[in-house]
């Protein structure tokens, strides 16, 4: 049987260009290549399309050399809309040659231009299908404020929040931080449109508001202030049902801290301590089915798209709270996502092809 062709894109202009670069590696060195074939696609932190050399190790994490696309001078053309899937290269010398028709694209972005629905909306016009969230579930999980009003909208709880605009803070900070009072301390302040807790903080008491505000609106001119919730932090994989069948969950797995006050970007990615992610979780049958459940009814809620993951609060009270839907999660082999499919029996080589063959499934 003819392989399928996989254009795998990374890097980006973000700043998680290396976690992305790194994450392409783990996938280019795990995908079936008796099934697929592979064109790695490079996008440097200028924006610029380059074809990458097939090596995942170029690409390992290293905290010392940190993993990078450089502008190699081969730069990958897209087709015009219209076209076809063709893929070309042009190189130094001003030479073209093809590349082939790609089947399917799989986006291994984040921030702009990555998971927040642009790059997908590229690639719906260039008619190229892609794995993985869609343009309208990308964008509205980009943005927590829009995200909580979806999952709130249909009946999912969510921590008590007040959103923040830079431009409120400036003019009316008495009146926002009466509202933020009226939530109760701690809170978490966040960046709206970041991701991996970069600009997150926590605020203990009211003294504490201005520098973790300052920090957030470092990030972004739209801030999320929400009670800080107490309770496990457990997280649940969805992947989007084959052939119109029901959303489908992993086993729910946990973020264990240590030492750390939270799961930051140092505990996540480079290996920090504090932080251990560990699946299958502790949970009673009933804690697992609901959570399962509240997992499933998020992804529905932002109509998620190839893949989410979702992470709730599991509160002494027993309640199910969600704090998040990523629909790029963190996707090396020892990454919380992958380890949840693991646990519940579907392999990384294996999820790989399944978000493959949904995005081609959803194109046809
Ligand atoms: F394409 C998939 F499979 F849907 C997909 C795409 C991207 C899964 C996971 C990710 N994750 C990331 O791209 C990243 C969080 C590693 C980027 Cl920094």
């Amino acid at each position: 049987m003819a392989k399928t062709t996989v254009a795998v894109l990374f890097g980006g202009r973000s700043s998680e260009h290396a976690i992305s670069s790194a994450t392409a590696g783990g996938v280019l060195g795990a995908i079936d290549r008796d099934r697929y074939a592979v064109i790695p696609v490079g996008i440097t932190r200028e924006g610029v399309f380059v074809l990458e050399q097939d090596d995942p190790s170029r690409f390992a994490l290293d905290a010392q050399k940190l993993p990078e696309v450089v502008d190699n001078g081969t730069r990958v053309l897209w087709p015009m809309p219209g076209e076809g899937r063709e893929l070309r290269v042009r190189r130094d010398d001003g030479t073209i040659e093809s590349l082939g028709d790609v089947d399917v694209v799989l986006p291994i972005l984040h921030g702009v231009h990555g998971e927040d629905g642009t790059m997908q909306g590229f690639l719906d016009i260039l008619e190229i299908p892609y794995a993985g969230g869609g343009v309208l579930d990308s964008a509205m999980c980009m943005d927590k404020h829009f995200m909580k009003i979806a999952l709130q909208a249909e009946g999912i709880a969510v921590a008590p929040w007040v959103t923040v605009r830079a431009s409120q803070w400036a003019s009316e900070p008495e009146a926002v931080r009466g509202r933020i009072d009226a939530l109760g301390y701690p809170v978490f302040v966040k960046p709206a449109r970041a991701g991996s807790s970069v600009g997150v903080s926590k605020a203990h008491d009211a003294s504490e508001l201005d520098e973790a505000m300052r920090v957030a609106f470092a990030e972004d001119d739209k801030v999320l202030v929400e009670v800080g919730m107490v309770g496990r932090e457990i997280e649940v994989a969805v992947l989007e049902g084959r052939g119109g069948e029901a959303t489908r969950t992993s086993l729910p797995g946990e973020i264990v801290l240590t030492t750390r006050e939270f799961y930051d970007f140092e505990g996540k990615y480079l290996g920090g301590d504090g932080a251990e992610v560990v699946c299958p979780a502790q949970l009673t049958d009933d804690e697992i089915a609901r959570i399962r459940e509240v997992g499933a009814r998020a992804f529905d809620a932002v109509d998620g798209r190839g893949l989410a993951r979702v992470d709730v609060f599991l509160t002494d009270a027993g309640e199910v709270v969600v704090n998040e839907l990523n629909t790029m999660p963190g996707f090396t082999p020892i990454s919380m996502y992958p380890k949840c499919w693991i646990a519940s029996g579907l392999s990384y080589a294996d999820l790989i092809a399944e978000l493959i063959e949904l995005g081609l499934e959803r194109a046809a």
